[in-house]
């Protein structure tokens, strides 16, 4: 039986990608930060068949004792600070995770597989590594649409700590010979997205404007266009990207792009409702150098890995309303009991 070892298991990815490990007959084993996380709801369903083990991205000790222990063939490194408006107010956090975790992570592989400083080694029998990177470091487009070759310009502090991620990854992989592999993936939502990012917080305000539990909606830039793709499929391409037989970056996306508009259109649409009498356009949410437009060239993923996106754009933008009317009905119900919202029950 193989063993994986997920860092942000907790997480929207990490969530989906545990359940992909564990039908594929894994035994999956999942980082968690010390003190309970508010998101572990996302793992409930699946918390028993699951191995856990602390540890924390800032801490490289905990990472050597969390790789011996679970001893793992595959590591899939999902943890991040992921949202990016936050790295603006907290650059150097963001730093230290996204971008130097990274560097800590592959630190306690070549430790724990007794990998030297100098020389590669054969790649038989070695822990393969993913690193999850971003479109985001594409940031000011320099073509469209983008691929694995295309230059990065990152525009925000997350975009620069995955950047920094994304090329440690590459050089252990040349300097050590290490199974090492980035996935540069598009943005990809689902009802388990969290809410502070831009689908999830049109979804969840559609139902619940049309619930009567919330009057207004508050953006910031409308005519930003993303490619927008469903978790559940992205997670699949992970895996499939440490099965090949030698290690490389693949760019991973739906090649269709939307703007938010279209997302706020579809999503009130689905509730039966005018978006234009319920959404506030605000400039404090607009952020301080924006990433205009994303649109992926995943050609290498669907050659070499055989895979292919299956939910689409309106689809999704539906499968996340739908997810946030049940939530809310129950909000209504619980109301009297609780005040606040549960955040369970992905
Ligand atoms: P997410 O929902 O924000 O999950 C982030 C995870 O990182 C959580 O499990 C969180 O744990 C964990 N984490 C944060 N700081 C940590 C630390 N210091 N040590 C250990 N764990 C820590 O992110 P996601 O959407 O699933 O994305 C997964 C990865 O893919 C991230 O690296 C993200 O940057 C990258 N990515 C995402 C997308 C996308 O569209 N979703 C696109 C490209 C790349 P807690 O629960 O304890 O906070
Ligand atoms: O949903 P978002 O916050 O996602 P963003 O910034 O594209 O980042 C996500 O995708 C990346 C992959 O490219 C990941 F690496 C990253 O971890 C994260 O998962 O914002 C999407 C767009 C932006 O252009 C933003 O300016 O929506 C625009 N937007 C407009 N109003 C808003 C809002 N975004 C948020 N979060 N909240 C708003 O009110």
């Amino acid at each position: 039986m193989k063993r994986a070892l997920i860092t942000g298991v907790t997480g929207q990815d990490g969530s989906y990608l545990a359940e992909h490990l564990l039908r594929c007959g894994y035994e999956v084993w999942g980082l968690l930060r010390g003190q309970p996380s508010p998101h572990r709801s996302r793992i409930s369903r699946i918390a028993d068949d699951l191995k856990f083990v602390e540890g924390d991205l800032l801490d490289q000790s905990s990472l050597v004792a969390a790789v011996d222990r679970a001893q793992p063939d595959e590591v899939y490194n999902l943890a991040a600070i992921s949202y990016v408006p936050m790295s603006w107010q907290q650059a150097d956090l963001t730093g230290e995770v996204t971008g130097l975790g990274v560097l800590r992570m592959l630190e306690a592989i070549r430790m724990v597989s007794g990998i030297g400083r100098s020389g590669t080694t054969s790649m038989a029998g070695q822990i393969r590594f993913y690193q999850a990177s971003s479109s985001e470091m594409f940031g000011k487009v320099r073509e469209v649409p983008q691929n694995e070759d295309t230059a990065l310009h990152p525009r925000s502090p997350y975009g620069v700590a995955k950047t920094y991620g994304h090329f440690i990854t590459r050089n252990y992989r040349e300097s050590f010979g290490l199974f090492a592999v980035s996935g540069i993936l598009f943005n990809h939502e689902s009802p388990r997205r969290g809410r502070e990012f831009v689908t999830r917080k049109i979804s969840r305000a559609a139902a619940r404007i049309s619930k009567g539990l919330q009057s207004e909606l508050r953006l910031g830039n409308l005519d930003a266009v993303r490619d927008w793709g469903f978790a559940g499929d992205y997670v699949k391409a992970m895996h499939l990207m440490l099965q090949q037989g030698n290690p490389g970056d693949y760019v991973v996306g739906t090649g269709r792009t939307h703007s938010v508009r279209d997302a706020v259109r579809i999503a009130f649409e689905t509730v039966g409702l005018d978006w234009s009498r319920h959404v506030v356009c605000d400039s404090r949410l607009v952020r301080p150098a924006e990433v205009d437009l994303l649109c992926a060239d995943p050609k290498r993923a669907r050659a070499q890995l055989g895979w292919e996106p299956t939910v689409d754009f309106d689809e999704l933008v539906r499968m996340m309303v739908e997810a946030d009317l049940e939530r809310a009905e129950r909000e209504q119900r619980d109301v009297a009991r609780a005040p606040t919202e549960p955040e369970g029950d992905w």
